[in-house]
């Protein structure tokens, strides 16, 4: 809290006053605490899109924008007594000079306050769909403000989730520079289990590692849950379980990042346990490795955001075909997405405050070109199920590597460098 410059927020409050049509208002809400079950709840999390805005770290609480640059909040009053159980609030007063709100109220007083704030306006902007919850509430304020200017259009909802994504897709220069500590600490954090891992170790064993990294290294949270799978349960994308042993012989793929300045962070490696990758889990490595070069490559100021995707399938299929696990034509192979038996996701998204950043690919029907300052992922994979219909000596091999990259003038910087990549180096850190 101590380094955050308040500034920064007031400047974004004023570029979404200037992206809004006029006489129109923003209207967006904190996270609310979520409950695990009775009585714990997870650890509170601020909604992204509401935190670019204030920086303000409470749950119930909302955001108002007015077109003409005003910003309004509404918080918890201070309540000392609650405060015994949970900690510091800021309470309106305070808050409204700490983070430089024009105005600001007991988050109790909304329904009555917000539909006066708002009737007779034009437009009434918000993330419409994020929250079942909140677009009930959102409607009752419309409506409720409506009903006071009966002789008066009706006020529109709009949707304002392309704009605040637009705007949070190119990074400043303070985001930068945090989004390159997460990645440092999730890179170092790589490195240093990949040096100690070893035979005998479980999935279970390797997360423990990891996370203890991610802490030590100063991140307090990953930025999503790690994904550690050994073997043939490298082919489920989305695995999360984490508690099955590895054998001496199979690769382990584990996708982990960290969140730090809440910031994300996103890598994924996948490397021998023993140490030592066998001739067809290095054959297929050095191919996704291959991929992953090409679609960084294709990031670059002025291509479609998409080309990334088209150059590693394109990779891909020629490295499949190449090694044998694919006969067709190439053209073949891309026409009818023969590849997908093997790669079956995308190349990668966009990284920032959400690991996968909420922000749009395509702004009318027209996919985004690369500018500066946009951060994503590079994750091409090869993931070999036991229905493919191939040799037996590659089934269950699954192989995924992830980069974070930022985009600058000269093409590319690779953000998380500072993990090994390369078969032959990561066999070498292994053997120290
Ligand atoms: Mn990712």
């Amino acid at each position: 809290m101590s380094d955050l410059n308040v500034n920064i927020f007031i400047a974004r409050r004023a570029e979404a006053a200037k992206r809004m049509e006029d006489d129109s208002i923003l209207v967006l809400s904190s996270s609310k605490l979520s409950l695990r079950n009775n009585d714990t709840t997870f650890p509170f999390r601020q909604d992204s899109n509401f935190y670019y805005l204030t920086g303000f770290q409470e749950p119930e609480s909302v955001l108002i924008v007015h077109s003409d640059g005003r910003s309004i909040l509404f918080c918890r009053e201070k309540n000392p007594e609650l405060e015994k159980w949970d900690g510091f609030m800021w309470g309106p007063k305070a808050a409204k000079e700490k983070f430089g709100f024009d105005e600001a109220y007991d988050i109790n007083q909304i329904d009555e306050i917000l539909p006066n704030l708002i009737r007779g306006h034009k437009t009434f902007n918000s993330l419409v769909g994020k929250s079942s919850e909140f677009d009930l509430k959102v409607t009752a304020w419309i409506n409720k403000a409506n009903k006071m200017e009966r002789h008066q259009g009706n006020i529109d909802l709009k949707n304002f989730s392309n704009q605040l994504g637009s705007m949070r897709l190119i990074k400043d220069d303070a985001e930068i520079s945090i989004i390159r500590k997460s990645c440092e600490i999730a890179a170092i954090s790589h490195r240093s289990v990949m040096q100690q891992a070893k035979v005998g170790m479980s999935e279970y064993d390797l997360e423990a590692m990891y996370m203890n990294e991610f802490k030590v290294n100063g991140s307090r949270e990953p930025s999503y849950t790690p994904i550690i799978a050994g073997g043939a349960r490298a082919c489920i994308l989305h695995y999360i379980d984490n508690d099955q042993d590895i054998n001496d012989g199979d690769l382990v793929l584990v996708d982990a990042g960290c969140e730090f300045g809440m910031y994300a962070s996103d890598i994924t490696r996948t490397y021998p346990i023993n140490g030592k990758f066998s001739g067809e889990q290095r054959a297929i490595y050095d191919v996704v490795l291959e991929a992953h070069d090409a679609a960084c490559h294709a990031a670059k100021v002025g291509n479609p955001c998409t080309d990334p995707q088209k150059i590693s399938e394109k990779s891909l299929s020629q490295g499949l075909k190449d090694i044998g696990l694919l006969s067709a034509s190439l053209d073949e192979i891309l026409e009818n997405k023969l590849f997908r038996e093997f790669y079956y996701h995308k190349i990668g998204h966009w990284m920032g405050l959400d690991v996968h950043d909420d922000c749009p690919y395509s702004v009318d029907g027209k996919e985004l070109l690369f500018k500066e300052n946009m951060v994503m992922t590079i994750e091409p994979g090869v993931y070999v199920n036991d229905s493919a219909e191939v040799d037996e000596r590659w089934k269950g091999i699954g192989v995924r590597i992830e980069n974070d990259i930022l985009i600058n003038s000269d093409g590319y910087e690779n953000l998380t460098a500072k993990v090994p990549v390369l078969a032959e180096d990561i066999e070498q850190l292994m053997s120290k």
